[in-house]
């Protein structure tokens, strides 16, 4: 339908006051929220994924069509919730204790919002008991760990560490990320995936439920 590939190109293009105009327009002749969701936004977040990663787009455009996915689902969340559409799955995402870096976490958790996966966000500066309690909180189905500093990183072991000691790891899947981190660090650490960025960590956290 041409118009599900009109607010593909304008979420891809950021333009989120237009994007939002259309699916209001959309959802009021009747086009169900869950295909406007499924067939133009999830579509269009994956679009933008793929340039990203092939380097033809870079982080502003990522941010900003992340913005107007974000704004496009504020509008289709009352009809989704009454149309009684659900999460496929809980991702609990973080920036690790003692790392106040949050650019590229915010960017995996809006790649991942992108798939349909609902996200908690833990923040910055993440402890290992705040990573727990938000597991059993929210039942989640994968955990997502980052961290920019070298220092910083060895304490994604500590939270795999006492996610084990509490019992809850084969609960959980266990992604890691963040521009120190590599997939031999994560093999060492006990993740069960690595992905170099943000696209990546979509398409991993997504086939995680397909
Ligand atoms: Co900081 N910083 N910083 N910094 N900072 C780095 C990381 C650094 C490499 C700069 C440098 O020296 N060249 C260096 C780390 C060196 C090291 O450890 N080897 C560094 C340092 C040293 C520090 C301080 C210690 C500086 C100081 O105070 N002396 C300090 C530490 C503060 C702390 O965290 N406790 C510090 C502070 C800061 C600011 C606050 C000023 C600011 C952060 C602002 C913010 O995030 N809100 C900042 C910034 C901006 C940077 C650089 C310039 C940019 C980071 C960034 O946002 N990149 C950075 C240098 C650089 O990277 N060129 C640097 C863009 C972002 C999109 O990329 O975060 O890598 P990135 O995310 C990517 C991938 O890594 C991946 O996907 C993203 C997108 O594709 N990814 C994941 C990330 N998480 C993932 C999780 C996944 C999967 C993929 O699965 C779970």
């Amino acid at each position: 339908m041409a118009k599900f590939e009109e607010m593909s190109q304008l979420l891809q293009k950021g333009r989120a006051k237009d994007l939002t105009a259309l699916v209001n327009e959309e959802l009021e002749s009747g086009t169900p929220a869950k295909d406007i969701l499924n067939n133009s936004l999830i579509v269009g977040m994956g679009e933008i994924g793929q340039r990203f990663k092939k380097n033809e787009v870079f982080v502003p455009e990522v941010l900003i069509a992340a913005r107007a996915m974000n704004m496009a689902l504020a509008v289709l969340k009352p009809a989704l919730a009454n149309a009684g559409v659900e999460h496929k799955g809980t991702v609990v995402i973080c920036t690790v204790k003692g790392d106040l870096h949050d650019i590229g976490k915010n960017l995996v958790k809006m790649m991942i919002e992108g798939t349909g996966l609902k996200v908690v966000d833990l923040g910055v500066d993440c402890s290992a008991e705040k990573v727990i309690d938000a597991i059993k909180e929210y039942n989640a189905d994968v955990v997502c760990l980052s961290a920019l500093l070298t220092t910083t990183m060895l304490y994604q072991k500590e939270i795999i560490d006492a996610i084990t000691a509490a019992g809850l790891r084969d609960k959980v899947k266990i992604m890691v990320g963040g521009a120190p981190v590599t997939q031999e660090f994560a093999d060492k650490i006990g993740a069960d995936f690595y992905t170099p960025d943000a696209a990546s960590a979509a398409e991993c956290a997504s086939a995680l439920f397909n």
